[in-house]
């Protein structure tokens, strides 16, 4: 389902409270992917450290939180804001693009436990949609 103005307001004004703790939030969902779906641990077999804080975690946690928070400024046309981040997730990475709805599931999870009082129904709904447009928009080049 494709973000409403609304939608895309809603998350803009959220992600206005996610940034100051990114870093955190990041390491979070992505300690939590690696334990909870070890599948995605494949990718990452060259660290020394895949367990949840680890010091390769924490850095790429705050990568990923970037690479979401630019996708942020690039709302209204995540197909075009993203095509980089796809062709290396795609050609270079061969990241499986199933695994793009796991951590986007991850993220929400973890926004929701650091969050809580912000985590409305409505911002809910938003980040759900804007996450999977992520997933969708980093899926593009795989065919
Ligand atoms: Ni992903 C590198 C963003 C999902 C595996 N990833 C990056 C970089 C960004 C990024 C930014 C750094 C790019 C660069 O160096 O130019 N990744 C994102 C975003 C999502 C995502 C925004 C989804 C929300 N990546 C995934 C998933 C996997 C994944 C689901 C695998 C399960 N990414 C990687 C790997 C690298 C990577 C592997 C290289 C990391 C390294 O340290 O070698």
């Amino acid at each position: 389902m494709s973000l409403t103005a609304k939608d895309k307001d809603t998350v803009k004004a959220f992600w206005g409270k996610v940034s100051a703790k990114a870093e955190d939030i990041g390491q979070d969902a992505l300690s939590r992917m690696l334990v909870v779906y070890p599948q995605t641990k494949t990718y990452f077999a060259h660290w020394q450290d895949l367990s949840p804080g680890s010091a390769p975690v924490k850095k790429h946690g705050a990568t990923i939180m970037a690479g979401v928070g630019d996708a942020v400024s690039k709302i209204d046309d995540l197909t075009a804001g993203l095509l980089n981040l796809s062709e290396l997730h795609a050609f270079t990475l061969r990241v499986d693009p199933a695994n793009f709805k796991i951590l986007a599931h991850n993220i929400l999870v973890v926004l929701a436990i650091r969050l809580p009082s912000d985590f409305t129904p409505e911002v809910h709904v938003a980040i759900d949609k804007f996450l999977a447009a992520v997933a969708r928009a980093l899926s593009e080049k795989y065919r």
